[in-house]
C-alpha cells in the first residue's frame, strides 16, 4: 500500500494515534427538518398534522415527517409518491423567495449568536456549520467541568475519555460535550424566534459533523466523539453518501472496482490514479477532515429567473420584465443593499436553432442604475423598460425571435463599496478591478423549479469582509475559461465547484455545466427544469438498450470541495 494512505488509514482509524489536544476544534452542523416544508406549515399551521410534500414540477423535493412515516421520500416523482400516500397534500414549492428569506434569518440567528467569536458557513439552503471553538473555550473557563454529559445523542459506544492522554479528564469529550450544550441553546433559539426545528451533529471536524448529524432526525442532535469515527463513516451505504462527493467522482471510483466506503477506506493510490482529490477523499471516508469552516454572508448578487415556452413580442419582453423585477424588489428590498449594477438575460431558441454550438446559450447584457431608484417596488419595477433596452441590443425585435428564458440580476451593491464604517475599512482592501469583474459575474437562481439548487447555493453566495475578499480573489483566477462553456452556468456554480472544473479542464470535459445534447423526442424546455441529478439519470436511461423509469436521485449534485472547502493547515 501507498504509504500516504497507510498513514492516512492509522490516523484516521483510531484518531488515538494523535492526541486530544490536536481535535482542539468543536463544529457544529445544523440541518432545518424538512426545511421548505416546514416554511409551510409556519405558514399554514393546519398543514402540520397531514402528510405534506413539497412541488417542484413533477417531483416532491421535499415532504413533512408525517408524509416520512407512510413512506413518501424526497425527490420521489409525484406520480409514485401518490401511489405511496394517496392522501398527501402538495404545496408549490417553486417560488424560492420565501425559503430564501428563511435560509437568510436562519443564517443571521446563528451567526448572531457566537457574535464575532464563532465562522458560521451557510451550505445550501439549509445547512450552517458553526466553528464553536471559541465558544467553547468561554464556557470552559466560566463553568464547572464536574459531572459534564452530552446533550442529546451520542453516536455508538463512545469511551468515558481519551485514551490518548494520560490524564482524568479528557479535554476533546470535554469540549464536545460543552459545543452539545451550545448546540441545544441554539437550536432552542431558532425554535424560539423562528419556529423552526434543526437537527445537529458535533464533532472536532466538518465531516463528522455532518454525517453525525444525520444519524438521528428531525429535531435531535448526535455528538460524534473521535473514537467511534470510523464507525460512523463506515456505516454510510455508499461513497456516494460521503457529503459532496458528487455523481461523476462516484462513476470514477465504480469504474476502478471502488463501490463501498471499505473499498475506498483500503483502495491504494494505483487505483485512484486520476481520481480528483483522491487523498481527500480516503480522509473523508475514515471521518478525518482539516477544512476550515469559511464566513459565509450575504450574497454578491440577487437575481432571478424564468422558463417558459415561448416569448416573441416586445411587449411581452415587457410584461416578463415587470413579473422578474417585481419579485427581484421582494428580494432587494428584503436584503436592503441597493445596487447600482442591474443586468438582464435571456435565452433565444432561435439563434440556438441557427448556430448549434451556441445551443442552451445565455446571452446577457447589464447596465448602471442609480442606487436610489431601488427605494420601493414600483421605483424598482420602473426598470422594466431598461432591461427591454438592453433585449434589444441582443434580439431584434423586427425579426422573429423565441425567448425560452429571462433572468434579472442586480450587483455591485452601494453598501458593499461605499457606506462607512467596518465595511469600508475591509472594501479599501479589495482592488477596482476585482469589483468590476464581480459586477460582470453575475450568479442567479430560477424561481420557477428545482433546476438548479447548486445555482441557488452558489446565488446565496459569500458575504462578510474577507469572504468577499476571497471570492473576488478566487472569481480573478477564473478569468479565462473555456470559450465552450457558458459563462452565466459557470459563474453561477459555487466557487468550489468552479475551481474544481477548472482543475479538471482537459481531462475530464464530460463533467462540464453545460446543458447535455438532449434527444429530439423530449421536450427541452421540460428536460432543462427538471434537477440536474433527475436529468443525468434520464441522458443515462436513454443510452441504455432498457429504457427503465427510475427514481432520481435523493441528494444534490455537488463536489467534494464544494462541501469542505479546501483544506486547511488548521
Ligand atoms: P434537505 O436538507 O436535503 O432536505 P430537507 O430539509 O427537506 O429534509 P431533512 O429533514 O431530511 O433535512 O434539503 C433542503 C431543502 O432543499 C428541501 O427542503 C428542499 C430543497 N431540495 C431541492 O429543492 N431539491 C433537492 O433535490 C433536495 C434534496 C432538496
Ligand atoms: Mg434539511
Amino acid at each position: 500500500m501507498d504509504e500516504d494512505f497507510a498513514t492516512v488509514l492509522d490516523e484516521g482509524a483510531d484518531d488515538s494515534t494523535s492526541s486530544c489536544s490536536s481535535r482542539k476544534r468543536v463544529i457544529l452542523h445544523f440541518d432545518i427538518d424538512c426545511f421548505y416544508a416546514q416554511v409551510e406549515m409556519i405558514k399554514d399551521p393546519s398543514l402540520r398534522s397531514i402528510p405534506l410534500g413539497i412541488k417542484q414540477k413533477n417531483i416532491v423535493v421535499t415532504c413533512n415527517y408525517v408524509a416520512r412515516e407512510k413512506g413518501v421520500v424526497k425527490c420521489a416523482y409525484i406520480t409514485d409518491a401518490m401511489k405511496i400516500c394517496p392522501e398527501l397534500v402538495l404545496v408549490n414549492g417553486e417560488d424560492l423567495s420565501d425559503y430564501r428569506q428563511s435560509s437568510q434569518q436562519i443564517f443571521d440567528l446563528v451567526y448572531a449568536f457566537g457574535g464575532s467569536k464563532s465562522a458560521v458557513e451557510k451550505l445550501g439552503m439549509d445547512e450552517n456549520f458553526m466553528d464553536a471553538t471559541e465558544l467553547v473555550e468561554d464556557k470552559i473557563a466560566e463553568m464547572s467541568l464536574e459531572n459534564l454529559s452530552v446533550n442529546g445523542c451520542t453516536f455508538g459506544q463512545a469511551t468515558k475519555s481519551c485514551t490518548s492522554d494520560n490524564k482524568k479528564t479528557c479535554a476533546c469529550h470535554q469540549r464536545l460535550m460543552i459545543g452539545s450544550i451550545i448546540a441545544s441553546e441554539i437550536r432552542q433559539k431558532l425554535f424560539d424566534e423562528l419556529g423552526i426545528t434543526s437537527s445537529c451533529g458535533i464533532a472536532h471536524n466538518k465531516v463528522l459533523a455532518k454525517v453525525g448529524g444525520g444519524q438521528n432526525k428531525p429535531n435531535k442532535q448526535t455528538v460524534i466523539f473521535h473514537e467511534t469515527a470510523l464507525e460512523l463513516m463506515s456505516s454510510l451505504k455508499s461513497p456516494r453518501s460521503i457529503p459532496g462527493l458528487g455523481s461523476s467522482t462516484f462513476e470514477l471510483l465504480k469504474e476502478r472496482g471502488i463501490h463501498t466506503i471499505e473499498d475506498l477506506q483500503n483502495a491504494n493510490a494505483d487505483q485512484l490514479k486520476n481520481v480528483p482529490d483522491s487523498q481527500r477523499l480516503i480522509e473523508l471516508s475514515v471521518g478525518k477532515d482539516d477544512s476550515p469552516v469559511k464566513l459565509s454572508g450575504k450574497p454578491l448578487s440577487i437575481g432571478l429567473e424564468d422558463r417558459f415556452k415561448c416569448i416573441s413580442t416586445k411587449a411581452q419582453c415587457l410584461e416578463k420584465a415587470q413579473w422578474l423585477l417585481g419579485r427581484l424588489a421582494k428580494l432587494v428590498l428584503q436584503d436592503g443593499r441597493k445596487p447600482q449594477t442591474l443586468k438582464v438575460f435571456i435565452r433565444d431558441f432561435e439563434k440556438d436553432k441557427n448556430d448549434p454550438k451556441r445551443k442552451f446559450a445565455k446571452y446577457s447584457r447589464q447596465c448602471k442604475v442609480n442606487p436610489s431608484n431601488f427605494k420601493d417596488e414600483s421605483s424598482i419595477i420602473d426598470h422594466a423598460n431598461q432591461l427591454v433596452q438592453l433585449i434589444s441590443k441582443m434580439v431584434d425585435f423586427g425579426k422573429y425571435f423565441h425567448l425560452t428564458l429571462m433572468g434579472v440580476a442586480v450587483t455591485d451593491f452601494v453598501s458593499q463599496a461605499q457606506k462607512g464604517g467596518i465595511e469600508n475599512f475591509f472594501k479599501g482592501k479589495i482592488g477596482q478591478s476585482t469589483k468590476i469583474e464581480m459586477a460582470d459575474q453575475i450568479p442567479t437562481a430560477s424561481t420557477s423549479s428545482s433546476v438548479s439548487q447548486n445555482k441557488i447555493d452558489a446565488f446565496l453566495g459569500k458575504r462578510a469582509p474577507t469572504q468577499e475578499m476571497e471570492s473576488a480573489a478566487k472569481k480573478a483566477k477564473f478569468e479565462k475559461i473555456p470559450d465552450d462553456w457558458d459563462p452565466d452556468v459557470f459563474n453561477s456554480l459555487p466557487e468550489d465547484m468552479k475551481e474544481e472544473l477548472m482543475k479538471s479542464n482537459g481531462t475530464r470535459k464530460s463533467i462540464l455545466p453545460k446543458e447535455p445534447d438532449i434527444p429530439s423526442q423530449w421536450d427541452a424546455q421540460v428536460f432543462t427544469s427538471l434537477p440536474e441529478e433527475l436529468q443525468k439519470e434520464l441522458m443515462r436511461s436513454q443510452k441504455s438498450a432498457t429504457p427503465n423509469k427510475q427514481k432520481p436521485a435523493n441528494k444534490k449534485s455537488g463536489s467534494i470541495l464544494n462541501y469542505f472547502g479546501k483544506k486547511s493547515n488548521q
